[in-house]
């Protein structure tokens, strides 16, 4: 079965801590836990970095070997061209997630790139968030019976 990657980009190590007023008091070991039990036996790799190289390379890993991929690209979604060309080569199914409603938040937090590559976006559920986008990528993988 080929695997579901869970990306979250820069400064989203420090949720729990981070502007929790936005961003909630969930972890992201929390997150990753959530998302585990929401994907059961499929298998999916979690990462996070504060680096767009990181991103890139690990959306290109998933080009070769993955079934689905689940981003939140954080600060990057607004700016990165990299990050977008790259979501733009992957065949399968991608759920692009904010925490935040970013639609209701001021520039520069808005106006997201990497809708242009996503097949869908949540945002503004909090943390719960990234347990629908794996529930929501994993039907479409079984959909597309990959
Ligand atoms: C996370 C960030 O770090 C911000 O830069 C984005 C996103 C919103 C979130 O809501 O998960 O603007």
């Amino acid at each position: 079965m080929l695997r579901v990657a869970v990306i979250s980009g820069p400064n989203l190590d420090r949720l729990g801590t981070r502007e929790p007023a936005i961003y909630g008091t969930t972890t992201l070991r929390d997150i990753e836990a959530m998302c585990r039990a929401a994907a059961g036996n499929h298998p999916i790799v979690f990462r996070q970095s504060n680096a767009e190289f990181d991103l890139v390379n690990w959306i290109q890993e998933a080009i070769d070997e993955g079934a689905g991929i689940v981003i939140n690209p954080a600060g990057l979604s607004f700016t990165s061209v990299p990050i977008l060309d790259a979501l733009r080569m992957f065949p399968g199914p991608i759920v692009e997630l904010h925490i935040s409603n970013i639609h209701r938040r001021p520039p520069p937090h808005r106006d997201s790139l990497i809708s242009h590559a996503a097949t869908g976006v949540i945002c503004g559920l909090g943390a719960e968030g990234y347990r629908s986008a794996v529930e929501a990528i994993l039907r479409m993988i079984h959909a597309k019976g990959a």
